[in-house]
């Protein structure tokens, strides 16, 4: 057996659903676009992207040692299709990959151990590198044969569609790439059309600014008017552009227990997630990627969903968030308010007088309609 035959089986063994092996190296073509999304602001308040860019498009900048890359994937493929949730407007919807255990350390424990067998039974040298870290993962994913970045700019598969976590094991070993893999997309443009944010400049590229999973996730702030509505019940990421992909018609559901739905995590109801303070929240996301925005990030994408709900029953739940420690969450609640009802909205007006946050000023200004 081969070299590269061993680590794939190793790879497999270990529960990866796929391994390819490409060359430690970015193209120029991928390394140009990510200087125009770094260097256009595409990237946000992401600063983690821009900070580490010479790292982050050039692998022979990361480690000048490392000659291939082991991309492994797994499966986190739902059971039912994400689309469906958002009809349930009471309720949050929340991204597939978001509704268990945090990928990273499942994927980080798998990668480390595949790492060590490579060190210890092939004696090259090895680092492991899974999302955070300063690499561009879909190219060399690409390159190693998995999937082709499709025009939503994520990787699709032929055998999993749009559901696949990658994670790397970098080595010195100079190992036989394989073919790296083609674009099926054709002619087809689902994921363009349905992005409720139009975040696609253009075909296989992402203004991460307008991407409701940036701006649910990543974005620090209150969320700019504009993209508020279009939010409609996303907590928590997003999935359209992934679950319209023809290509899932060959998915299957992930038989891994650490990503199957946690229950509490499929459609939670609206109006209890609003109620947390930092301790429930902290308790109900243990173990949870979720953790990652705070309490106060959190329940500012629930208020907006609240917002979009059209529900007159969550009136006092809103109304109580207007009292919040957090001015975040007061503002977005007074957006939330005005949505609901503007005979809550006005009887709670003279809140705005006792207003002593700027941003917080500004949304009731916008709620009454007052442009002083
Ligand atoms: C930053 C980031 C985000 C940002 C920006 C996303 C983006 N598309 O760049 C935000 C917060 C928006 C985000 C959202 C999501 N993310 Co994210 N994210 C990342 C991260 C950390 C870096 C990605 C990056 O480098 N972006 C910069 C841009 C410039 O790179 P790019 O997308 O590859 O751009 C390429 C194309 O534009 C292409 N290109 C340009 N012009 C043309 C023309 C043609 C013809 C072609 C073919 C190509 C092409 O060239 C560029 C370079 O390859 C990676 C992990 C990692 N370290 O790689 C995860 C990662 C991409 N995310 C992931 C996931 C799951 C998601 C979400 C699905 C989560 C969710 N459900 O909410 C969404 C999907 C949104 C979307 N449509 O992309 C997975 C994707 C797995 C996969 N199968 O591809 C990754 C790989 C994490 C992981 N380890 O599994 N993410
Ligand atoms: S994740 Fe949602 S908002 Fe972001 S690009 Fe895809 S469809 Fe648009
Ligand atoms: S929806 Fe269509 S265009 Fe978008 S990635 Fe899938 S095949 Fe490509």
């Amino acid at each position: 057996m081969t070299f590269s035959t061993q680590i794939k089986a190793e790879a497999l063994a270990l529960g990866f659903d796929a391994v390819g092996i490409a060359p430690a190296v970015i193209g120029g073509r991928e390394q140009a676009r990510m200087d125009a999304f770094v260097g256009g602001g595409e990237h946000g308040e992401m600063a983690w992207m821009a900070d580490k860019l010479d790292r982050r498009r050039d692998p022979a900048v990361l480690w000048p040692e490392a000659r291939s890359v082991i991309v492994c994937a797994a499966n986190y493929g739902p059971a039912h299709d994400p689309l469906d949730d958002l009809e349930r407007r009471d309720r949050g919807a929340v991204a597939v990959y978001a509704r268990n255990k945090d990928y990273h350390d499942l994927l980080k424990k798998r990668l480390k151990r595949l790492a060590r067998w490579i060190h210890s039974d092939l004696g090259a040298e090895v680092k492991v590198f899974v999302d955070t870290a300063p690499v561009m993962e879909k190219p060399l994913a690409a390159r190693a044969g998995i999937g082709w970045q499709g025009k939503h700019t994520n990787l699709v598969s032929r055998g999993f569609g749009s559901w696949l976590f990658l994670g790397e094991v970098f080595t010195t070993l100079e190992l036989p790439a394989d073919a790296a893999e083609v674009d099926h997309c054709g002619t087809c443009r689902q994921c363009l059309d349905i992005c409720p944010t139009a975040a696609f400049p253009t075909p296989y590229t992402l203004d991460a600014r307008r991407c409701i999973s940036y701006l649910t996730i990543e974005h620090k702030g209150s969320i700019p008017v504009e993209f508020r509505v279009a939010m409609g019940n996303r907590i928590y990421g997003c999935d359209d552009c992934l679950a319209v992909c023809p290509w899932n018609k060959f998915a299957t559901a992930t038989q891994e227990l650490a990503f199957v739905p946690r229950d509490d995590l499929t459609l939670p109801l609206l109006a209890d997630l609003a109620e947390l303070d930092d301790a429930a929240f902290r308790a109900y996301f243990a173990g949870s990627p979720i953790k990652r925005t705070g309490r106060d990030r959190f329940v500012r994408n629930v208020l907006i969903a609240l917002g979009n709900s059209g529900d007159s029953s969550a009136v006092a739940v809103v109304e109580r968030r207007l009292d919040d420690a957090s001015p975040l969450v007061r503002g977005i609640a007074i957006w939330a308010l005005a949505r609901l009802s503007s005979g809550a909205l006005h009887r709670n007006a003279a809140r705005a007088d006792s207003e002593t946050d700027d941003d917080v000023r500004a949304e009731w200004r916008l709620a009454l309609g007052d442009p002083a």
